[in-house]
């Protein structure tokens, strides 16, 4: 698909006060660049460098690794990214971030309570068998490129849009920490608490503690996050955010009270009312799932018990 770029904005240089022209249609070319110059983000132009007093930035900074002179398309190619999906949160955080990003995208079912995740054909884009999952068809060197892991799929459209990572590395950790804290701890120890207290069956006190324990905990580290800073990572939304929300939205499912987490209610209420979350939901609302009418073959097959245990 083919965008027009939009007319040049007329800055002054940050630097030496200089009029200057930005060509680019959408983010600054510097803040496009995350490895270069640590610059502001798109929304504080009075930040912006002209490109003579950012080539010298970037020569005296140390923070700086490589600095060329980026090429300004005339147009872009806006190539589609295909969304593999259904509706869980880690499959949530994707649609949110692609409507965050403006990015174009197709969604490509994979309903996992009637075994779509294990064709062959879905197994050569995901070996681990699971939503979601992206191929981008205008990956790096404009090659279709795939990935896995809702982590890693929101590290890379971060990367590839400039959007919704700080460039400051510090930030950039901050962040990236915080997206690994979700991945590796909320969801887990959510998807226990779902699995035990929804799926296993009578008899699992002892887990549904041992998880519920873990995931209180969780909740009260993002409240007393929360309660000293607007976003997960501090003043801006980030992946981080995005990572954990679908999760942490979760509350009636996961039987967890928030009247004791006003930070994280709140946090949960501002990010419910961005206009990309509202589409998101909207589309993850009208995806239709045999989940509901799933037989007991239908859950011992997902879940990997009964005939389809491996010991
Ligand atoms: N760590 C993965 C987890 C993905 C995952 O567990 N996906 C589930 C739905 S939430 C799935 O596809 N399960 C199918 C299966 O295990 O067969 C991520 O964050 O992307």
């Amino acid at each position: 698909m083919q965008q027009p770029v939009r007319p040049p904005r007329q800055l002054a240089c940050a630097r030496c006060g200089t009029a200057f022209e930005c060509a680019l249609d959408g983010g600054c070319w510097c803040a496009a660049e995350p490895y270069q110059l640590p610059m502001s983000d798109t929304a504080a132009t009075e930040d912006c460098l002209c490109p003579a007093c950012l080539r010298k930035a970037a020569e005296d900074s140390p923070a700086c690794v490589i600095y060329e002179e980026p090429v300004i398309p005339e147009t872009r190619d806006t190539a589609m990214i295909d969304l593999y999906a259904l509706t869980s949160p880690n499959v949530q955080k994707i649609f949110i971030m692609l409507e965050e990003c403006g990015l174009p995208y197709n969604t490509k079912l994979v309903d996992v309570w009637k075994a779509d995740q294990f064709t062959p054909e879905f197994t050569k884009i995901n070996p681990l068998q699971k939503v979601p999952a992206i191929v981008d068809h205008d990956g790096p060197g404009g090659q279709p490129y795939t990935l896995i892991e809702s982590g890693a799929i929101l590290m890379y459209l971060a990367e590839k849009t400039g959007k919704f990572i700080p460039h400051d590395p510090v930030k950039r950790y901050d962040t990236l920490q915080w997206l690994v804290v979700q991945v590796a701890n909320v969801g887990p120890m959510s998807g226990q608490v779902v699995h035990f207290s929804k799926f296993a069956g009578p008899g699992q006190d002892y887990a549904i503690s041992r998880y519920r324990t873990a995931l209180n905990k969780l909740y009260d580290i993002y409240e007393e996050r929360l309660s000293t800073r607007p976003y997960v990572v501090g003043d801006d939304y980030t992946i981080a955010d995005i990572a954990a929300f679908p999760w942490l939205r979760n509350v009636e499912l996961l039987a967890v009270d928030l009247a004791q987490r006003p930070h994280v209610k709140a946090w949960i209420d501002k990010l419910n009312a961005r206009d990309a979350v509202k589409r998101a939901y909207a589309k993850i609302g009208a995806i239709k799932s045999v989940r509901d009418n799933a037989t007991e073959d239908d859950k011992d097959r997902y879940f990997g018990r009964g005939k389809y245990a491996r010991v």
